[in-house]
């Protein structure tokens, strides 16, 4: 299986952190020999305590689980303030905005505006410790301020991103029971003005609302209503705040943010991270896998209403004390060149995007690197989703023109930072795979049946069989949900581990490559939907009957959404179009434009066991347009196999 494997460049080994292979084996035995030592060592060097704490893990309650208790520290104060003795004039956010303006924010203004804005929640808001606040913002500079005064006074953050609809932004609201929403008028996207306060006010319209303020960033100068005594300026409101704003003392496993992902079945979960863990293997996978020197500049493309903005657009590059770049705008606009073209003027030198972003760029730009001067690139990193090995191929060879590393990370919102990753400077790379756990990871493929780690070349569930800093603490607010939908999978000698949802082989190597989702999570464009929710969304049309999702391969989402749709009665139904547009239609209302049906297809039954489960298997291999060699005979009737079959064959 080992065909290609590309050695790191020598130039960036010399000077990495982490140097060798021999390096990394040190490390990663050092953990294994003696985890707490291993995780102690590091949380002490690398946090700025303001209480040391007691012990490093606590397991006795497993599988919730304490890091570094008896600590006290402020995420806030580890990001900025305790950089200002050597870094107060550097960079740290350089903001490219849609319209092509560039802000740099130096780490002390970066203190200055984070303070008002802490300020101005504390005092004019009465935002306390531990209170939930909703950001719903663009990419911009406020949404930096505004996540980093929520963890300077304490308050626990659940931003949701910018593109979900009101009844989706309506349920994180009332699931977090938050106090507060922060949000824009609206942005830029392709040099127009787009709106989201509509969206916010939407959301509380109805019903009992937890929200007792909502503050608004003038970002667009749109018109946009005012509700008395509920919305209030953030341009007005700030002005006159102070500039200092003492840091909240928090414990290590005070909550820092909620951020709502989807599993496979029911509502999205609040993923719920804590403080000191959180930070900590932030700042050092920053430091590891994208391996950021003194005078780098890291621009990470992401979204910060993913998971991938939370750590590697704000708090793993501040708190390493690193300059990141936050980009607003659209990376094909005004044309496929964009990305390439601010790389060349800020002189990036790790870039990290998802691989839909790869395809998309290649397809339509493939000659575009080769305008721009990218010889500041050493890292390009990958995230998301499987890379196929031709995006691959053209981003090490047309982008990092043969002699970057491409760090293909694998995590998850759960795990909040990298799990599976290459080490630019020691591992030797294999075109779209992981490689190899990161030093202090114990994450194994296991046999889902026996919990015996599985041989090379055979399929299993990819696990994490110790506890990490930075893992998932709870559902928010549903114990019993965390410990099932993360725990109940897998046991390795006799005991629960973390099962992350993802099927893996090994190659003879030990070298990790992630096959996809073993459960009913679709990956579109690397964002997460689950199935129950699109389903749950099309139900809501009344002509509906029943209703079964599946992702189907797209060749640059990745994963497309398929959908087989069973109406009530054809009776009063006009054209399919009509009934396709108005599904897609209630999907962007109750989700978002993420969760649109790529296809859609009208079925008279959906092929479900005696038991009344729906063969989900089947049904993604008939939207492949393959022919369907699984058992049917446990159906309950076989025949409607053949008929989608026959339907899908026909619409080709
Ligand atoms: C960070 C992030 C997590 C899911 C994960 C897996 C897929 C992420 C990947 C990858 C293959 C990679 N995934 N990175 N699959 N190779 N390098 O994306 O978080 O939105 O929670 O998604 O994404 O399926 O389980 P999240």
């Amino acid at each position: 299986m080992l065909k290609e494997l590309y050695l790191p460049n020598p130039e960036l080994a010399k000077e990495a952190r982490i140097g060798s292979m021999e390096q990394y084996w040190y490390l990663q035995n050092s953990a294994k020999n003696d985890y707490e030592g291993f995780w102690g060592a590091f949380a002490q060097k690398k946090i700025d305590w303001f209480e040391p704490f007691d012990k490093v893990l606590d397991e006795s309650n497993a599988p919730f689980v304490k890091w570094f208790d008896g600590g006290k520290l402020n995420v806030a104060y580890q990001c900025i303030d305790r950089h200002l003795d050597t870094r107060k004039n550097k960079a740290a956010i350089i903001f490219v905005g849609d319209r092509g303006e560039e802000i740099a924010v130096t780490y002390q203004e970066l203190y200055r505006n984070v303070n008002k804005f802490a300020n101005l929640l504390r005092e004019d808001f009465g935002v306390k410790k531990g209170d939930r606040v909703v950001i719903y913002m663009p990419m911009i500079l406020e949404a930096a301020y505004a996540i980093l005064a929520c963890a300077r006074i304490g308050a626990v953050h659940s931003i949701v991103f910018g593109g979900f609809s009101a009844e989706a932004l309506k349920d994180r609201i009332l699931d977090a029971e938050a106090k507060v929403v922060i949000t824009a008028d609206g942005a830029y996207r392709k040099s127009k003005p787009y709106m989201l306060k509509p969206v916010v006010d939407k959301a509380l319209e109805e019903g009992d609302t937890p929200v007792e303020k909502v503050l608004v960033v003038e970002r667009n100068g749109e018109d946009v209503e005012w509700v008395g005594g509920r919305d209030y300026s953030y341009n007005e409101l700030i002005a006159g705040k102070g500039i200092t704003c003492e840091p909240e003392v928090m414990d290590s496993e005070d909550p820092l943010f909620l951020l709502y992902t989807s599993g496979s079945t029911g509502k999205p979960k609040g993923v719920q991270h804590n403080q000191a863990g959180y930070i900590l293997w932030a700042q050092m996978t920053m430091e590891w896998v994208f391996d950021v020197k003194e005078n780098d500049t890291y621009w990470c493309t992401a979204d910060i209403g993913w998971i991938t903005g939370h750590t590697y657009i704000i708090y793993g590059p501040l708190a390493m004390g690193a300059t990141t770049v936050m980009f607003e705008g659209v990376i094909t606009y005004p044309d496929a060149g964009r990305p390439w073209q601010i790389v060349e003027s800020l002189s990036v030198n790790q870039f990290y995007t998802a691989p839909t972003a790869i395809r998309v760029l290649h397809k339509m730009g493939e000659d575009e690197p080769g305008k721009y001067d990218l010889s500041s690139l050493k890292v390009l990193g990958t995230v998301g989703e499987p890379i196929d090995p031709t995006a691959w191929k053209w981003y090490y060879e047309a982008v990092g023109g043969s002699k970057c590393a491409i760090v293909d990370t694998y995590w998850q919102t759960e795990t909040g930072g990298h799990i599976v990753s290459p080490l630019p400077g020691a591992t030797p790379i294999k075109p779209a795979c992981a490689t190899l756990p990161l030093p202090g990871i114990m994450a194994e493929i296991l046999d889902p049946e026996t919990g015996e780690k599985v041989e090379p070349g055979e399929g299993g569930y990819m696990c994490i069989t110790r506890p990490w800093p930075s893992q998932i603490r709870n559902v928010w607010g549903d114990e019993a949900r965390y410990v099932k939908s993360y725990f109940g999978d897998v046991k390795k000698d006799g005991k629960p581990v973390y099962f992350t949802g993802d099927g893996a082989v090994y190659d003879e190597n030990g070298y990790i490559t992630i096959t996809g989702r073993t459960d009913d999570v679709i990956n579109v464009s690397g964002h997460r939907m689950g199935t129950a929710e699109v389903e749950a969304a099309i139900k809501k049309h009344e002509n509906v009957a029943a209703v079964a999702v599946v992702g189907k391969p797209h060749e640059l989402k990745g994963e497309g959404i398929f959908a087989y749709v069973v109406l009530k009665s054809d009776e009063g139904v006009g054209d399919e179009i009509e009934e396709v547009r108005a599904i897609n239609n209630i999907i962007k209302q109750e989700i978002g434009n993420i969760a649109l049906c790529d296809d859609m297809i009208f079925v008279p039954d959906l092929p479900k066991t005696r038991s009344g489960k729906i063969m989900r298997r089947i049904l993604r291999t008939l939207a492949k347009g393959e022919k369907v060699t699984q058992d049917t005979s446990t159906l309950e009737d076989p025949s409607i196999v053949e008929t989608i079959e026959v339907m899908i064959g026909r619409e080709c």
